[in-house]
């Protein structure tokens, strides 16, 4: 009895976790989707820029004050104000140089190249979690949770607590490469990049650059909006997307974690619109936050990202319970299985108690706010540790992280063991 109980709850578990590795008696076939680069391949530590001249970011001060976020602490949480700041010589746009690794966030790349993240593309939590509340008023609750998943659980380093942006860095973000073997950055796939992303490749079906910008999906955001990225507009999008890569990509896989995608999709009316245009979501606004050129033949190309001029953030800060609210919003005009493709076949999984035979089951954005916190909280049994990724160390350290009274009063299902 005990032994097909710690069975069922492990593959409850692992459907959570994309990247658990191969357990006796776990059906894993759809689990086995995360992918390490082979060399030479797009992503790979080989091919990943190298810049020896690694600066951190210049932390805001009195004179440019912006949220006054400084070493991962919260900040002040008032926005409505322009960024980067007049005269602010540090945060102004420069390019990326060849050295310089960029990844499939606009948002932080923006950021990066704006000297809000180190411009090398190799960052830390601290400076993480400053940089996206001081550059756009992201909540210290929602940073801190999107940090803590990336840099403990998914893409980067336990103990230096570096990540990079982009592909595998892991000779500079790892303590010890030897000990920690890779860490693929924000590219890993199936880590915490998805399958059908507004603007990337699915990891198959782009020959494994899954992080690139593509002008085409770009375009067909574009059409699909009419060039008005509301939530109205961005629900189609993902729907689109989904269908597309469920229909077109025999690896399709569509997690649990996939749903950070439909929160992802929030942030382009959420957090890039700005006050100087009455935080409409405009195509040329979303357009330089994409590094989206339209050419003459109407296609877009791509050019580095950049915060638009005369640009002033969103006016509250965007939280943790707002990215659920909206991911709710967008999801349940198009609801789509959780679950992957199996020899041409979709099947649903399950992730008790809020998915069921590939079917969200939750009522109200509080689940989906739950489901995100399950994510990290989820137990794993310490006699598992080493075998899966997450390790048992990561997923105390995220959870450390992400601590706190905001999830008491949530009443998810499933209480969360500490
Ligand atoms: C700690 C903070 C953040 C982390 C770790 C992070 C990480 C990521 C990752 C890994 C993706 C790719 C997901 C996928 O496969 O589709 C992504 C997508 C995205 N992020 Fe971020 N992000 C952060 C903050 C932000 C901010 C502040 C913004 C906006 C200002 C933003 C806007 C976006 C958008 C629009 C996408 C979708 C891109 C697409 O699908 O083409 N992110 N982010
Ligand atoms: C961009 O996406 C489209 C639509 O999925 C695809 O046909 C095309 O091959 C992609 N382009 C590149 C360069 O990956
Ligand atoms: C968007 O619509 C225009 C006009 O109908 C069309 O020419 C173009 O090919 C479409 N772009 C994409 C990517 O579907
Ligand atoms: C910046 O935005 C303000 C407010 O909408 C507007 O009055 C001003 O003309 C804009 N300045 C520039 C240089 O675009
Ligand atoms: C979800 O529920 C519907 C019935 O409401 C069912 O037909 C479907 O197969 C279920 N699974 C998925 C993955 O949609
Ligand atoms: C189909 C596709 O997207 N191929 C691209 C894979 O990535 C490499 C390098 O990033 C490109 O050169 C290919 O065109």
């Amino acid at each position: 009895m005990k032994a097909v109980f710690a069975i069922s709850s492990l593959v409850g578990l692992s459907a959570g976790w994309a990247f658990v590795a191969e357990q006796p008696g776990v059906d894993h076939y759809l689990l086995k989707r995360q992918q390490t680069p082979a060399p030479g391949q797009p992503g790979g530590a080989d091919t990943c820029p190298f810049n020896p001249d690694h600066k951190d970011a210049v932390p805001v001060n009195d004179k440019f004050p912006y949220n006054y976020a400084k070493n991962g602490l919260p900040g002040r949480g008032l926005g409505g104000y322009l960024v980067p700041a007049i005269g602010d010589e540090d945060h102004k746009y420069i390019a990326p140089k060849s050295t310089d690794i960029r990844g499939p966030c606009p948002g932080l790349n923006a950021a990066a190249n704006h000297g809000f993240i180190a411009r090398d593309g190799i960052t830390k939590y601290t400076e993480l979690i400053d940089a996206v509340q001081n550059a756009y008023n992201m909540g210290y609750d929602l940073a801190n949770f999107l940090a803590a998943i990336s840099i403990y659980i998914a893409d980067g380093d336990l103990v230096t607590s570096k990540l990079s942006i982009g592909c595998d860095a892991t000779t500079r973000t790892s303590v010890n490469p030897a000990l920690t073997g890779s860490q693929p950055g924000l590219d890993g796939h199936n880590k915490f990049e998805a399958d059908t992303s507004l603007t990337r490749n699915d990891y198959f079906l782009g020959n494994g650059d899954n992080f690139s910008f593509n002008g085409t999906l770009f375009g067909q955001m574009v059409n699909t909006t009419g060039g008005y990225f509301d939530a109205y507009g961005m629900a189609k999008v993902r729907y689109n997307r989904y269908v597309d890569s469920r229909t077109r990509n025999p690896q399709f896989s569509f997690g649990p974690l996939a749903i950070f995608t439909h929160g992802a999709a929030s942030f382009v009316y959420e957090m890039f619109p700005s006050g100087t245009e009455d935080y409409r979501p405009t195509l040329a606004n979303t357009a330089a936050f994409f590094g989206a050129k339209k050419e003459r033949d109407g296609s877009w190309s791509h050019i580095p990202e950049r915060i638009p001029d005369n640009w002033t953030t969103r006016a509250t800060p965007y939280t943790f319970l707002d990215v659920a609210a909206q991911t709710f919003k967008l999801y349940t005009q198009y609801p789509v299985g959780f679950g992957g493709n199996v020899n041409g076949q979709f099947v649903g999984l399950d992730f008790p108690p809020y998915i069921k035979g590939g079917n969200f089951t939750g009522t109200g954005p509080s689940d989906f706010a739950c489901l995100f916190y399950q994510l990290i909280a989820g137990p794993i049994p310490s006699s598992l540790n080493g075998i899966v990724t997450p390790t048992v160390e990561a997923l105390a350290a995220a959870l450390k992280a992400i601590d706190g009274p905001q999830w008491e009063n949530l009443g998810c299902k499933i209480p969360v063991t500490k």
